[in-house]
């Protein structure tokens, strides 16, 4: 809608219809002013998402969920977080999508439509989990730039692609190849055609996994246009920004890929720990692979109220990025003591797995905090609050706690 015609045409009673409330001082609106809460399209209804899901910002949109609403084995659109780093691109024309596969380390670049993709390779279905190396960011002090994200910027839904590798395969690479690195269709926020918004990748190897693929659906249905319609590569595991959304260029490096938020201090942690707060040099900066070990609980929501001699059932996912998560303990007294929890297998590599417990040993009345710890298959734990500090605020994969009263 055009915003200025709107003011002009429209009486202060039909804005208030709008908003659904009175505006108070109506009558002090300078001319050809919109109020904010007009001036963008609803989120909500724009992306399908719960309106219990928290918008951080709407240029770009960064939308997260919260603990209790990724209660569900398999995220569903509605509860998944949405992190853009520019504009979602306009006028997507799916049936003449295509993906160009070039880079030093191929001997002819080849471009496939989305079609030809879908018929000419075998189709493979995986839970993933993604999450943004930020989650977390807001627990750190001094805190660091970019989207506060709390718990909620961590998804694990079911994505049905072809593998990155047969494509790759199919056209052929060098021997010297290193890494790939994702193009695609979004636009800078300074709308500069020149510039994109984000371009990041991963090692061959990783893009070479059976579980790294080349995306066209969600959870059984073409992929919702905020998560990457109508192409989309995803590396469960990684941050998730390695994932790259509206993909219409993979290129096959021979050095590590540098595209826009590859290099500097983005989606980098100092090699070795530093005090919090110092300075790190970019040479001195790491880029973040495997994601650590975390869990969320999800059920029940924190400030729940239980009767005394009653049992407290939990339950939630857990996930350890590359690795599979070993046991899952909680704990009552915050981190005396722990016990154990029951812990599903993954569904398939890479997938979030489910715990539960049922809690009836709470001493007396009064006000708890449940912890959740969970433990990687290779014997290391979550920190019980925060990891190491570092300048960007990623990788917080301190434990979940819930407040519990027992009354
Ligand atoms: N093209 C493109 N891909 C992208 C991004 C983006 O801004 N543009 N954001 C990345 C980041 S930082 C994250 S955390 C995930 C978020 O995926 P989601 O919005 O589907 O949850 O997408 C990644 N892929
Ligand atoms: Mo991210």
């Amino acid at each position: 809608m055009n915003r200025r015609r709107f003011i002009s045409q429209t009486s202060l009673t039909s804005l208030a219809t709008l908003l659904g409330a009175d505006i108070v001082f109506g009558h002090k609106i300078p001319e050809g002013y919109t109020p904010i809460a007009l001036q963008d399209p609803d989120p909500f209804k724009l992306f399908n998402k719960d309106t219990e899901m928290s918008i951080l910002n709407n240029k770009p949109w960064n939308i997260e969920a919260k603990a209790h609403l990724l209660d569900e084995k398999i995220t569903s659109n509605k509860y998944m977080f949405v992190r853009n780093n520019g504009l979602i691109p306009e006028n997507i024309d799916a049936k003449n999508w295509t993906l160009t596969i070039d880079g030093e380390s191929v001997s002819k670049s080849k471009t496939y439509t989305l079609e030809e993709l879908k018929s000419k390779f075998q189709h493979y279905t995986y839970q993933l989990t993604l999450e943004c190396g930020g989650n977390g960011r807001s627990e750190f002090n001094p805190p660091a730039k970019g989207n506060q994200w709390t718990v909620g910027a961590v998804s694990c839904a079911n994505w049905t692609g072809v593998r990155l590798k047969d494509v790759l395969q199919d056209l052929g690479f060098k021997s010297n190849a290193v890494y790939i690195g994702y193009h695609a269709a979004d636009i800078h926020l300074s709308r500069n055609p020149e510039k994109e918004p984000i371009s990041r990748g991963v090692p061959m190897e990783k893009a070479l996994q059976d579980e790294t693929l080349l995306a066209f659906q969600m959870n059984g249905k073409d992929i919702p246009l905020a998560h990457g319609y109508p192409l989309r590569l995803i590396a469960g595991g990684w941050p998730a920004s390695a994932s790259g959304k509206w993909v219409n260029r993979i290129s096959i490096r021979d050095k590590v890929h540098d595209g826009a938020k590859m290099t500097g201090t983005s989606y980098r942690v100092p090699c070795e720990p530093v005090a919090p707060g110092e300075k790190v040099v970019d040479e001195d900066m790491c880029i973040i692979e495997s994601m650590p070990v975390k869990s969320l609980i999800t059920y029940p929501k924190s400030g729940a109220i239980i009767k005394k001699g009653k049992a407290l059932n939990i339950r939630g996912h857990a996930w350890a990025g590359e690795l599979e998560v070993q046991n899952m303990e909680y704990s009552i007294d915050f981190g005396s003591t722990w016990h154990s929890c029951a812990l599903q297998k993954p569904v398939n590599r890479l997938a979030w797995q489910h715990f539960s417990a049922s809690i009836d040993h709470f001493p007396k009345k009064g006000y708890y905090e449940v912890w959740a710890r969970a433990k990687d298959s290779r014997g290391k734990s979550q920190p019980m609050l925060l990891p190491g500090w570092n300048p960007k605020g990623y990788l917080n994969n301190a434990c979940h706690r819930i407040a519990i009263k027992v009354t």
